[in-house]
């Protein structure tokens, strides 16, 4: 089997190890990222085949939307429901004490919405999302109003970060979110205080929402490849 192969097969185990969590009638919060999407590919599999039923998703973005519908999963919002039951998401980064950094696909806005009002949270990853110390390997995102990004950044130096504008790859200039706004990407030495950090970033006037999820996280499925072989 090749590497990417065995790759793919960890994130679609990954996926359905989530979604086998998932109990019929259940509200469930559908996160964004390739291995979230296995989870929804593997839910739709689950409805198909009568062993789910009566499931209701709400989405974390546009992109999700589009998704969910492929694979024959209803859709509602919040504004007709008053809980969710279970929200399953990827992350780029997670801690020992299960905070995330999450945002690399410019959604972490909703999905902390989503995330955060879930009963159960669980977070699909693989095993190079594992760190030490949040920040170590992915810069964090700041979503941002696009008339306050200049300050913004300039309060943000201030905190010892370095922040940079996240610009399009396929279309030219800032990034743009479902929002709006524009994301910058932070790089801190160290984030020693996630919990403090997140609520300070929020402070900042014209941020709209940052990538930590601090205390939020019940459970996380980690996917690995070892000597070619996938496995959760
Ligand atoms: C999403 O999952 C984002 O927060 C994050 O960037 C992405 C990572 O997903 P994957 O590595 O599985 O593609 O929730």
């Amino acid at each position: 089997m090749s590497e990417m192969d065995a790759t793919t097969m960890m994130k679609q185990m990954v996926g359905k190890a989530a979604a086998d969590r998932v109990k019929s009638g259940s509200i469930v919060g559908l996160g964004t990222g390739s291995t979230a999407a296995f989870m929804i590919a593997s839910l739709g599999e689950r409805l198909k085949s009568g062993e789910l039923k009566d499931i209701v998703g709400i989405t974390t973005s546009f992109q999700g939307d589009v998704l969910a519908r492929q694979h024959g999963i209803p859709l509602t919002t919040l504004d007709a429901v008053d809980h969710i039951d279970i929200a399953i998401d990827g992350a780029d980064e997670v801690d020992p004490n299960l905070n995330l950094i999450k945002g690399g696909g410019a959604a972490h806005t909703r999905e902390k919405i989503v995330d955060g009002l879930a009963d159960r949270f669980i977070v699909v990853v693989d095993s190079s999302k594992l760190v030490d110390k949040l920040g170590s390997t992915f810069l964090l995102p700041v979503e941002v109003i696009p008339m306050a990004y200049s300050p913004v950044m300039r309060a943000i130096e201030k905190l010892g970060g370095k922040p940079q504008l996240r610009m399009g790859v396929k279309k030219a200039g800032p990034v743009v979110t479902d929002q709006g706004n524009f994301v910058i990407d932070v790089k801190f030495d160290a984030i020693d205080n996630p919990v403090e950090l997140e609520k300070t970033l929020n402070n900042i006037p014209g941020v709209l929402e940052n990538g930590l999820f601090v205390n939020v996280t019940d459970l996380v499925l980690v996917g690995e490849v070892k000597d070619g072989k996938p496995s959760v």
